[in-house]
């Protein structure tokens, strides 16, 4: 949904804004991707601007190697860096045409770490519903493939702690009060729905067989 270098940019979203009515409305994906997202878009690059040694960085080193940015764009960094990351995975793992359940090895490891699937489901949701405030939800695996189940706050990503996200939802008012109102459970319900398993599988399989090796400094 974004170019991979700076200065980065949006790029069309694969489907229609209102592909997935009812479960998220038009207005909201709208207003979700082509502003939310997009601001966060413009203000790290309007940041790396003056720059020119960050302008190489790729998103993830960015939001890694933060404690060794200068000191005076550390938190903006944090904040725009983990937006962009953060919406760019959540908006990659929507689909109209979503399958109910993942298939092939994130399958297996799902059921093998949660007992079944709808385990990992029950916990997703309790976890999800126990946010209070601007947050995400995640499932993540770390570089023994051991996955979980963790949240975060704000613009936060767990790429800061030894593992690395499959999958995330995105809590912040901004995804769901126009049509949900303070409804967030059937919104949390709902995006059960529309998860793109093909995509969240890709992630699970290339974090498990070769992106370690790249993520030292
Ligand atoms: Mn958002």
């Amino acid at each position: 949904m974004i170019t991979l270098e700076y200065p980065f940019k949006l790029k069309k979203l694969p489907f229609e804004f209102s592909a997935l009515e009812p479960i998220i409305d038009t207005k909201t994906l709208q207003i979700h991707y082509n502003q939310h997202f997009n601001f966060y878009i413009n203000k790290l690059n309007e940041i790396l601007k003056d720059y020119k040694k960050l302008q190489s960085f790729s998103l993830e080193k960015l939001i890694r190697n933060n404690r060794y940015l200068p000191i005076q764009i550390r938190n903006e960094i944090k904040n725009y860096a983990g937006g962009v990351f953060n919406h760019n995975l959540y908006f990659s793992l929507l689909s109209p045409k979503a399958k109910e359940k993942p298939e092939g090895k994130l399958k297996e490891t799902i059921e093998n770490s949660f007992n079944s699937f709808e385990d990992f489901v029950l916990k997703f949701k309790s976890t999800a519903n126990r946010q209070i405030g601007s947050s995400y939800v995640w499932l993540v695996v770390d570089k023994f493939g051991k996955i979980a189940v963790t949240s975060s706050l704000n613009q936060d990503t767990p790429i800061n702690m030894q593992i690395k996200p499959i999958l995330t939802l995105d809590l912040w008012e901004h995804a769901y009060y126009l049509k949900y109102n303070s409804h967030k459970e059937e919104y949390i319900n709902n995006w059960f729905k529309i998860i793109n398993w093909e995509k969240a599988e890709e992630n699970y399989l290339n974090l498990t067989q070769n992106s370690w090796a790249h993520t030292k400094r």
